[in-house]
């Protein structure tokens, strides 16, 4: 397991492979400041079957604590072998609880309360098949490249989020409206720590991406598809989503952790 370094650089992975319950799994992350921030406080936490992201807030003593705390539960969740995707599920929930109440305790010099975004997958089984397991709260989010189909599997706990689904905004206008980063879940600052959960079968082939809103503020859904969906391999396309969120701006920090998963063997396909 490895948490991607926080505070003030950039943090790079080597490509890893790993292979657990019959899922074939090779990932890299990259978490960088941006061009505007001179602290990072997004995390990354990776390891086979287990990919996850936190996007802190509330000043540089408290957003990388927040993520940091986060990230730390839920690592404790991760075993050898996927379980039962409810199983892994109450845990989650009874983790995330944990470092809610560890968050909303920091107190933070900025005055400030401290608060964290998290979503990610971790893989499972449901009926004794692979699953992932896919978990968000706040605005951060997980994406999927599958078959040729480009889908973003969570749902935004924000502000504009809620103006969308009553048809007041556009996708394209919530990504530049002055309310974009006004989240209603969070774990700590003071909101409501209830994580939103989704259970999908892995695929033959897949690729995740794992992102904080540092990217996807920047790029639209049909940039960020276009650098997933060609035959770079998944360390160029990390370092391409980065580099172009940098060029529109890089006014958040930056986090993608992106995933190749394969239920055939990759002895034979990769
Ligand atoms: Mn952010």
């Amino acid at each position: 397991m490895t948490v991607e370094s926080q505070g003030e650089g950039s943090a790079r992975s080597d490509v890893v492979y790993g292979v657990q319950g019959g899922v074939w799994m090779k990932w890299v992350a990259i978490s960088n400041p941006g061009r505007v921030r001179t602290t990072n406080e997004d995390g990354a936490l990776t390891g086979p079957g287990m990919f996850l992201l936190a996007d802190g807030m509330g000043g540089h003593d408290a957003g990388e604590v927040a993520s940091a705390a986060a990230l730390e539960a839920l690592a404790e969740v991760f075993g050898p072998e996927p379980e039962d995707a409810q199983v892994v599920m109450e845990q989650v929930v009874d983790r995330l609880r944990q470092a809610h109440a560890a968050i909303e305790a920091i107190d933070s010099e900025t005055g400030k309360r401290a608060g964290t975004t998290v979503t990610g997958v971790l893989l499972t089984t449901y009926d004794g098949v692979p699953h992932w397991l896919v978990v968000n709260i706040g605005d951060s989010r997980t994406y999927r490249l599958a078959e040729g189909y480009f889908e973003q599997l969570t749902v935004d706990h924000s502000q504009v989020q809620e103006l969308i689904n009553g048809g007041f905004l556009s996708p394209e206008q919530a990504r530049v409206d002055p309310r974009r980063n006004v989240i209603t879940r969070a774990l700590g600052a003071g909101m409501e720590p209830d994580a939103d959960f989704w259970i999908v079968p892995a695929q033959p082939h897949e690729r995740l991406l794992v992102c904080s809103d540092g990217l996807n503020g920047e790029l639209t859904d049909d940039e960020i598809s276009a650098i997933l969906d060609s035959d770079a391999a998944i360390d160029e396309c990390a370092d391409h989503l980065v580099e172009s969120a940098l060029n529109a701006g890089g006014r958040d920090n930056v986090t993608v952790i992106v995933v190749d998963a394969t239920t055939e063997n990759f002895a034979d396909n990769w």
